[in-house]
C-alpha cells in the first residue's frame, strides 16, 4: 500500500445494480421509501460520472434478497494490494459479503477476511494519505475496528481508529477526503483529533448530508441538493460534479456507498 500514488486516484470500480427491493432499504428515520426507478436513475448517473472520470466500472447484477446490496461499499474494502471481506454490522446485510466475495477473489490475488467476532462496515472507513481512518459507529464495533486495523497493516498500510458523531450512520456520512491535505466534514467533527493534520472545510448548517462527497481523480462528486456546499467547494477550486441523491438519501445513503474503488496495477 505505497503512498506514491494519491489515495483518490482510481481506475477501477465495482458497483451493483439496485434491486427492486431497494424500496425496503434500511433507514433510521422513515420519511417514506425511495422508488426503484428513482434509485436506478441516480445509480445510472453515478456510473456515468465514474466513467467520465476515467474509471472502468464493473457492474454486478441486482440481489433481490438484499435490499441494501446496491451499497457495495459496506461489505468489503479494496486496495491496490488486496481486498478485505468485512462483516457488516446489521443482520440483514451480513450475507452481502458472501455475495461479493467471488468477484473480489477473481479480481484480487490477496483477499483477507475480517476475523470474528468483530463487525465493520466499509462506510466507516476513510482512505487518507496519512493512513486509513476507521470510525467506530453503531455498525463498526471496537473488536471489528481493531481487527480491521490489523488486516490493513497486513496489506502494508497503516490505520487508526476514530469516533463517529452520535446519530449518524457511518464515519463517512459526516466526513470525506477532498485532497491530500483537506477533508470536508460536518460541524460535529470540526475538532476531531484524527483531522488535526488536515485542512478542514465544514459543510454549511442545514446541509449536513453533503459531507459525504466522493473524490475520484480530478473531480469531486457532491450531492446536487446542497447548493451552498457546492458553491463553497467550487470557490475553493474543486471541480464539482453534482449528482442527485434524494432517493438514496431516504435510505440513509450517500455517494461513496455505491462503489468500491481502487487503482488496479497493469491496466
Ligand atoms: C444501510 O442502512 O445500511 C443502508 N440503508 C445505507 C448504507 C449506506 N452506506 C454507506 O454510506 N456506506
Amino acid at each position: 500500500m505505497s503512498q506514491t500514488r494519491s489515495v483518490y486516484r482510481f481506475n477501477s470500480a465495482i458497483v451493483r445494480e439496485p434491486s427492486t427491493s431497494v424500496v425496503n432499504g434500511l433507514r433510521a428515520d422513515d420519511r417514506g421509501g425511495p422508488t426503484y426507478e428513482g434509485v436506478k436513475a441516480e445509480h445510472d448517473a453515478y456510473i456515468a460520472a465514474m466513467r467520465n472520470a476515467g474509471v472502468e466500472v464493473t457492474i454486478l447484477p441486482p440481489l433481490e434478497a438484499f435490499p441494501d446490496s446496491v451499497f457495495v461499499e459496506d461489505p468489503a474494502l479494496v486496495f491496490t494490494g488486496g481486498a478485505i471481506l468485512l462483516r457488516p454490522g446489521t443482520p440483514t446485510r451480513i450475507d452481502e459479503t458472501a455475495e461479493i466475495a467471488p468477484t473480489l477473489r477473481e479480481m484480487f490475488d490477496t483477499v483477507l477476511e475480517l476475523p470474528a467476532p468483530g463487525q465493520a462496515d466499509g462506510g466507516d472507513v476513510m482512505y487518507t494519505p496519512k493512513g486509513v481512518l476507521v470510525g467506530l459507529s453503531a455498525r463498526t464495533d471496537k473488536p471489528g475496528a481493531e481487527a480491521l486495523v490489523c488486516c490493513i497493516e497486513q496489506l502494508g498500510g497503516k490505520a487508526e481508529i476514530a469516533e463517529t458523531p452520535k446519530g449518524v450512520l457511518h464515519f463517512k456520512t459526516a466526513s470525506s477526503l477532498l485532497d491530500d491535505e483537506t477533508v470536508i466534514s460536518t460541524a460535529a467533527l470540526a475538532n476531531a483529533a484524527v483531522f488535526k493534520q488536515f485542512r478542514q472545510i465544514i459543510v454549511p448548517e442545514g446541509e449536513e448530508p453533503a459531507a459525504n462527497v466522493l473524490r475520484v481523480n480530478d473531480i469531486v462528486m457532491v450531492s446536487a441538493d446542497y447548493p451552498r456546499t457546492i458553491d463553497k467547494l467550487e470557490r475553493a477550486g474543486y471541480k464539482v460534479v453534482p449528482l442527485k441523491t434524494a432517493e438514496i438519501e431516504k435510505i440513509d445513503a450517500g455517494l461513496s456507498c455505491m462503489s468500491l474503488r481502487w487503482y488496479r496495477e497493469g491496466k
